[in-house]
């Protein structure tokens, strides 16, 4: 899918844009998925609106913005499974990261119309420190997206200040980190930005009549361990290529909440 200028790209700038990495007739069922999802969580009652906190944006604008999104998407609905590990983002996997990838967590990330909320600039590292820094995500997108709807922006080559304080964790001063310090990725529906976990990134608001919706995983290097016993999902170990030398090791402990 990729080669080895396309690899280059990445390790310089932190992100990588690869067109096409899923068929548009998986992207469909996923869409599908993605909104019986919405509805089980509403019946459920445990829709409740993910939209970031803080002082970013004015509170009263805050407020109205919207996101659903939900952890371990593969574990709701097999349309996400297979694109997790298709072949197409195997082989691009396996250039950023080497012959060895680990899943560590899916989740997606819908911004209604009108009023989808935004993500101020921030690297994921806070959340789930590793200690080589393997980590990346791979934002597969199922809607097309541009600055209208809230497409993400990345800070080019910004993986290579390492780890930077976060504001209680979440993200980066929004005075000294606009989001629009970042380099808007458009993409269309079956494209997949990868980005490294120490890239600064973000995304706008989605002001457009579109939805804008997103499904990210995370992967990394099995040989990459956790300096954090934090962020462990349902997803955590899954191989996506070549093999686990550390089985021994690291493995999440469940516990199985059973409704009353
Ligand atoms: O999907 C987006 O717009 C941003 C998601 C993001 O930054 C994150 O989940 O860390």
């Amino acid at each position: 899918m990729i080669g080895a200028k396309e690899a280059e790209f990445y390790r310089e700038n932190g992100y990588l844009l690869v067109k096409g990495v899923i068929p548009k007739a998986d992207i469909e069922v996923m869409r599908e998925g993605v909104e019986r999802i919405i509805q089980r969580a509403a019946k459920a009652k445990k829709d409740a609106n993910h939209a970031w906190q803080g002082d970013y944006l004015p509170a009263d604008e805050l407020k109205k913005l919207v996101l659903k999104g939900f952890h371990d998407v593969h574990y709701h609905d097999a349309s996400f499974m297979r694109a997790m590990t298709h072949p197409n983002m195997a082989a691009v996997l396996t250039q950023l990261i080497g012959p060895n990838v680990q899943v560590h967590h899916s989740k997606m990330l819908v911004k209604p119309p009108e009023n989808g909320a935004a993500f101020p600039m921030h690297q994921d590292h806070p959340y789930f420190p590793h200690a080589n820094h393997t980590m990346l995500a791979a934002s597969l997108h199922l809607d097309d997206a541009d600055e209208a709807n809230g497409c993400l922006h990345v800070i080019p080559g910004s993986h290579k200040q390492g780890p930077i304080p976060h504001v209680g964790r979440h993200y980066l001063n929004h005075v000294e980190y606009p989001i629009s310090m970042g380099t808007p990725c458009p993409a269309e529906a079956g494209d997949v930005l990868f980005f490294n976990y120490l890239t600064i990134h973000g995304s706008g608001p989605n002001r457009s009549e579109r939805t804008r919706r997103n499904v990210l995983f995370q992967y990394k290097d099995p040989s990459d361990f956790p300096t954090e016993n934090t962020h462990i999902d349902w997803g955590a170990g899954l191989m996506i290529a070549g093999e686990n030398p550390h089985f021994d090791k690291a493995f999440p402990k469940f516990t199985v909440h059973a409704e009353q």
